[in-house]
């Protein structure tokens, strides 16, 4: 039977690598984002495959109560939601951060995320049957300079993927966090409000992920045997990895 993905933050990125990868492999697409000239664009592309696309803020609960109610006939039980969407704004210190650019990271990593699992989950239990895949981060695990609230939001998804499996014990639903190092896709533009030098910045000399890697894991977990659980991925290019613990000293 064709089986059906969700997907948040398609229109881009590790989400839009996701939508291509699952549409070749023969699934039903439910694809999310804002900009609708995106998914516009994902619809012509994917067009040999079932989808459905909503232009939707993962933010707006009523929004995402609404897609859910509303999804077409043949898109309804939802196999696999990949909870995608989501964005880091700026680097500063803590003390000098955008609380602005705070609050909407707490608003789409967090919230949204949970929006979406809250209103996909009782499908899959009644089902049971499902899978919620995770975008989570390193940032999630391993602090660094600036990290700050975008990394507390990943270690908020690590800790609710976890707690979920807790809850899903009694049933066959799967939860998996993906936590991804340094990857190439509009993440860094968007964390630096537009200015692509400085995006482009962090990827010079390195050969980081691309969006296509984590698409290929993002697939692969769901392909293990159903009593298999990747309960998480942590995936980080080979020219990355953990600094060591930093030492203040006074001159
Ligand atoms: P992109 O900026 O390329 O894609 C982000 C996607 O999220 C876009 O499709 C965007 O769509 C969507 N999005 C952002 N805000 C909202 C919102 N309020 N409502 C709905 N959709 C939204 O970045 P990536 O593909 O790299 O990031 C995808 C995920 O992976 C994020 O959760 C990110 O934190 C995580 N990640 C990224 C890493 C990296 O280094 N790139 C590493 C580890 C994790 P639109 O603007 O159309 O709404
Ligand atoms: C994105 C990876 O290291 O820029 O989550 O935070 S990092």
């Amino acid at each position: 039977m064709q089986k059906t993905v969700c997907i948040t933050g398609a229109t881009s990125g590790f989400g839009r690598a996701c939508a291509e990868r699952f549409a070749a492999e023969g699934w039903r697409l439910v694809v999310t984002g804002r900009r609708a000239d995106r998914l516009k664009e994902l619809r012509d592309h994917c067009s040999a495959t079932p989808i459905h696309t909503v232009e939707l803020d993962v933010r707006d609960l009523d929004a995402v109560k609404a897609m859910v109610r509303d999804l077409p006939e043949g898109f309804g039980d939802i196999d696999v939601l990949v909870n995608n969407a989501g964005l880091a704004l700026g680097l500063e210190g803590a003390h000098e951060a955008n609380l602005d650019d705070w609050e909407t990271m707490i608003d789409t990593n967090i919230k949204g995320l949970c929006f979406l699992t809250r209103c996909l989950l009782p499908g899959m239990v009644a089902r049971n049957r499902g899978h919620i895949i995770n975008m989570g981060s390193i940032a999630g695990t391993y602090p660094y300079p600036g990290g700050n609230v975008y990394g507390a939001t990943k270690a908020f998804v690590k800790q609710f993927s976890r707690n979920l499996l807790t809850d899903l014990i009694h049933t066959k639903i799967r939860v998996t966090n993906i936590e991804p190092g340094l990857s190439e896709s509009e993440f860094s533009i968007v964390r630096f409000h537009g200015d692509k030098s400085k995006a482009d910045a962090v990827y010079k000399g390195t050969q980081p992920l691309r969006p296509v890697d984590i698409a290929d894991i993002v697939h692969w977990v769901t392909t293990v045997p159903p009593h298999v659980n990747i309960c998480t991925v942590e995936v980080m290019p080979v020219c990355q990895s953990c600094g060591p613990l930093a030492i203040h000293r006074e001159p």
